[in-house]
């Protein structure tokens, strides 16, 4: 009797997929897990920031939510256990380590993050960073970058730029990029009389802070708009065509987040255009409902179409930086990691098993009953025995195992949590 694999190995090879060669693509490509899953945003800082800020809201009030970072690495940690592959850690500025003292943000170095460094490197995994432009008193007036104070723009400039640096060593001590995504809520609740010019000093602002050479083999800088946030419905100045402009015009990574479009947009449909003009993109893959909500990423149509389009082009996947952002705080906090980081490699699978060469052949010929004939008959093919000889093969549980697992480290790690 074959195995399932090998009986899935031969079905797919009769449609001219070769599964060793999806898995072997597929490990090779790293999901960048955002550390702020795990404690709801909220970060380690000793600042009177106060509550989650830029319009952003984690709801739910689940038990055991990591109250220090050695608690959000013990979390990750049991969290990677359960996800395969080699993937990375997304930290935000806020989860800074300044041992009990007062640090503001515009005086952050890579000391204070030497203890997430050591513990990326005994991991063997590398970091990415974001600086944090939300949730501090000089971000409460709703304006950072393209503040009209001078000095409340300046501190931010400041804080970019130290964030730049500590990314820089993170860099230098992974041995691969850090990709550094900046993300502003800078808005207005209600119609502005001026439109242009808190762009016109974003503009300036951003330009300032990347006039700092850091070598790109060690960060690259990356730019998120947004539609609109919380209290910042009539105008985002940060918007999707804001940064396009930008990041062509600068040469620096754009940042597609799935909540961040009018709710029919699909950012799947963007990577392709994009890709044909920026030489990288990051993505941030989220899952909003009805709005920008940040729910726990599931294995739908629309993350499907997001991983196929990443591994369907040649030369797409070294080029496409993937991070998740979603916080969901009405569940375990760990498995929401653990289901949103294996839905996106799922879909990612999902994309290099698709008959690819045979659909594009039917779409040449313009034989599109074939094309989606063939696109239907593929969501039948057994899908599930080659993702679990992945599982098997990076020595994690294959099937539902992980949540027993999980199960486990909330009654003995995190019910202790008070
Ligand atoms: C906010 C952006 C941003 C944040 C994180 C915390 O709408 O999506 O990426 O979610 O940086
Ligand atoms: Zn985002």
């Amino acid at each position: 009797m074959p195995s399932v694999y090998e009986s899935a190995k031969s079905q797919y090879a009769s449609l001219g997929i070769d599964t060793d060669a999806a898995l072997a693509t597929l490990a090779a490509i790293p999901i960048s897990l955002h550390c702020w899953q795990g404690d709801d945003v909220t970060g380690f800082e000793n600042l009177d920031g106060g509550a989650l800020g830029g319009g952003l809201a984690a709801t739910g009030n689940y038990p055991g939510k990591a109250r220090n970072p050695d608690e959000l690495r013990a979390d990750l940690d049991k969290s990677l256990s359960l996800i395969p592959g080699k993937n990375r850690v997304n930290l935000h500025a806020l989860y800074a380590e300044t041992a009990g003292k007062k640090v503001d943000r515009d005086q952050l170095t890579p000391e204070h993050f030497s203890r997430w460094i050591d513990w990326s490197k005994n991991r063997k995994i590398a970091l990415d960073f974001n600086p944090s432009f939300f949730s501090h008193p000089l971000a409460a007036a709703g304006f950072t970058l393209s503040s009209a104070d001078q000095s409340t723009r300046q501190f931010w400039i400041n804080h970019a730029i130290a964030c730049r640096t500590i990314a820089e060593a993170m860099g230098k001590a992974q041995g691969t990029t850090c990709i550094t995504n900046h993300w502003i809520p800078d808005g207005y609740k209600d119609i502005p009389a001026d439109r242009e010019a808190p762009r016109a000093r974003l503009i300036q602002s951003l330009d300032d802070i990347f006039s700092h050479p850091i070598d790109p083999a060690l960060n690259k800088d990356a730019l998120e708009g947004k539609l609109f946030g919380i209290g910042v419905e009539s105008y985002t100045v940060g918007s999707h065509e804001f940064y396009l402009s930008y990041a062509l015009t600068r040469k620096k990574l754009l940042t597609l987040d799935a909540g961040h479009y009018h709710p029919t947009e699909s950012i799947a449909d963007k990577i392709s255009a994009l890709m044909l003009f920026l030489p990288e993109i990051l993505l941030h893959v989220s899952r909003p409902v009805r709005w920008d909500s940040d729910h726990v990423v599931i294995l739908d149509d629309e993350l499907r179409s997001i991983g196929r389009e990443i591994v369907a082009q040649k030369g797409f996947a070294s080029r496409i930086h993937i991070g998740l952002d979603y916080f969901d705080a009405s569940i375990n906090r760990i498995a929401a990691w653990v289901i949103g980081t294996r839905n996106m490699q799922k879909a990612l699978l999902l994309g290099l098993l698709d008959p690819v060469e045979k659909l594009r052949a039917a779409e040449g010929e313009g034989d599109y009953t074939t094309r989606l004939a063939l696109q239907e008959e593929a969501k039948s093919l057994p899908f599930g025995a080659v993702w679990g000889q992945f599982c098997e093969q990076m020595n994690v549980p294959r099937g539902g195992a992980w949540l027993a697992e999980v199960k486990g480290y909330e009654r003995s790690v995190l019910a202790n949590r008070r």
